[in-house]
């Protein structure tokens, strides 16, 4: 058989579904042609290869590329003043939100960057995430919501999936919270939205899915239901930011409009996880919101678990709730915080972050026919990725069958 690349002398983490820790195949070969994995499985099986390229993996480990199934990565400046007034003993971030500050201050500071700045300031994070083997991303819009601007920041998103060796898949998130021009006048904005916005996202296919913020401080489950209504209508599927601060009933809503993921869910009680699994809904865990919030409502992990409902984690990369550009820390915090075993953050980064963005056929596994995007790491086993804080790096890195 034809290769370019053969990767031999590895352990593999295939992440395939069923009963083995990690899908794992020990002393595993791997080979790759048309960017595609062309062949995975124990070395003592695999037929002859003639390879343009190999590697020895030193006893290493093979994993899918990593995916971050939620950032809002591309936005202006920072909120470190309003880090610097709460850790003073003043206001607390929703009355910080209340009084205009909040995501509404990101939302200023994004409508007055220029391109240049977006771009730039959005790669420097990227990079970060890329470092540590993520190939796949998600981004959202959502610091604009005005038109051009919501425009900018998914044609930026789109950009960076030409200018750099990762795949982007960009969300369009109007209902993230009412613009100033729109104060008291909620209704107007979600007619907004839905009459300007999504049109022109969809007509320029900007979009790979729709985002909302549903709560106490975002939006009501009646204005949302509106958006799914509109999101509908343009045939893209939804997700949502569900019940982080509060109980609102996000959840079985989006999982009822057959969403993609429902995303933070510390306060989803455990009869509705029933809903979410029905509609094959993924639970998305974002455990550097909850520690940067200082949270202490824990999301019903056990409950999720027992379910066999999908659990992704990713980082929520975003400059108020969550200022880490770092999905294996991500998964660190998802064991040490929400009680997630390595193998859990591993699939939630990998295997279950694919099925998040519908992208569970081509990403998130090494078995045949998926797209190769894969990581090579010295380390003695897959549990060290969650256990260490800023340690591991690949070795080796692979996207789409090109080596980076
Ligand atoms: N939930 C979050 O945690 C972020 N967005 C959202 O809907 C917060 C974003 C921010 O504070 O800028
Ligand atoms: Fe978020």
């Amino acid at each position: 058989m034809q290769a370019e690349w053969l990767i031999h002398h590895v352990n593999i983490a295939t992440m395939q579904p069923g009963n083995k820790p990690y899908g794992t195949i020990v002393d595993g070969l791997l080979a790759i042609a048309d960017g595609k994995i062309a062949w995975v499985g124990p070395r003592s099986e695999a037929p002859t290869f003639d390879a343009r390229n190999t590697i020895d993996g030193n006893g290493g480990w093979l994993t899918p590329g990593l995916i971050d199934c939620h950032t809002h990565l591309i936005y202006g400046g920072n909120r470190a003043a309003e880090f610097e007034q709460r850790q003073q003993g003043g206001a607390s971030y929703a009355a910080i939100a209340a009084n205009g500050g909040g995501i509404n201050s990101t939302v200023i500071a994004t409508r007055n960057a220029s391109i240049h700045e977006l771009m730039t300031s959005a790669q420097q994070r990227l990079a970060s995430l890329q470092r540590e083997g993520v190939t796949t991303v998600e981004i959202k819009s959502g610091y604009g919501l005005d038109l051009e601007t919501e425009l900018r920041m998914l044609r930026i998103a789109r950009a960076l999936n030409e200018q750099l060796p990762i795949t982007t898949q960009t969300t369009y998130l109007g209902a993230h919270a009412i613009p100033a021009e729109f104060k008291d006048r909620p209704d107007d904005y979600i007619d907004f939205i839905c009459n300007e916005v999504l049109p022109a996202v969809a007509a320029e296919q900007l979009a790979d899915a729709v985002d909302l913020f549903c709560e106490s401080v975002g939006f009501s489950v009646k204005q949302c239901e509106k958006i799914i209504h509109c999101t509908k209508q343009h045939g893209l599927p939804i997700k949502g930011h569900v019940e982080q601060l509060s109980y609102l009933g996000g959840a079985k809503m989006i999982a009822t409009a057959n969403g993609l993921s429902v995303d933070h869910l510390e306060y989803l009680p455990a009869s509705d996880i029933k809903i979410l699994k029905q509609h094959n809904t993924v639970a998305v865990l974002l455990p550097a919101a909850f520690y940067y919030l200082r949270e202490t409502q824990l999301p019903p992990i056990e409950a999720m678990r027992s379910a066999q409902l999908p659990m992704a984690v990713a980082t929520d990369c975003n400059p108020g709730s969550a200022p880490l550009a770092s999905l294996l820390t991500a998964m660190n915090m998802g064991c040490v915080l929400f009680g997630l075993t390595p193998e859990e953050a591993l699939r939630g980064t990998t295997i279950h972050a694919a099925q998040a963005l519908n992208l569970q056929q081509q990403k998130g596994q090494l078995a045949p026919g998926f797209d190769a995007d894969l990581l090579l790491w010295q380390i003695d086993s897959p549990a060290e990725l969650s256990d260490a804080i800023n340690m591991h790096r690949p070795k080796q890195i692979w996207v789409s069958g090109q080596h980076v």
